[in-house]
């Protein structure tokens, strides 16, 4: 069932409590974790509570829990007092989604090139 568990996912057991993270934000409906390989000085993870492969998914399935995503998000880069950040949906695997339990980092405290790599 979307939305449900599921038993080989990752971030559902970092969710669960299974699989330890250095949480920083915890709402109803979302978590924000620091990814365990930092890509910048600040590198969060915000993931909805319910599983759903990607954002896209989420966004069609569960549109408020897709906005909580993003106004946590928001408030990480408020934490770390960031004025600059980047927002990364990487959406499949040829954008390098290497989880597919929807999720957005959140990078900041470094400068940023455009175009991402
Ligand atoms: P991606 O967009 O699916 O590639 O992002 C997955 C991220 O999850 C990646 O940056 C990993 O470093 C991160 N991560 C984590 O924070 N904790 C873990 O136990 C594992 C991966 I495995």
């Amino acid at each position: 069932m979307p939305g449900e568990p599921q038993a080989d996912c990752l971030f559902c057991k970092i969710v669960g409590g299974e699989v330890p993270a250095t949480i920083v934000r915890e709402t109803d409906t979302t978590l924000a974790f620091r990814d365990i390989n930092p890509q910048a000085p600040t590198h969060v993870l915000v993931i909805p509570r319910v599983h759903h492969p990607d954002a896209a998914s989420l966004a069609a399935a569960e549109p408020a829990v897709a906005a909580d995503v993003l106004r946590e998000a928001a408030e990480v880069a408020k934490d770390d007092k960031l004025d600059s950040f980047r927002i990364v949906f990487n959406t499949g695997s040829g954008a390098g989604q290497t989880v597919f339990h929807a999720h957005a980092h959140v990078l900041g405290g470094r400068g940023m090139q455009w175009p991402p790599g």
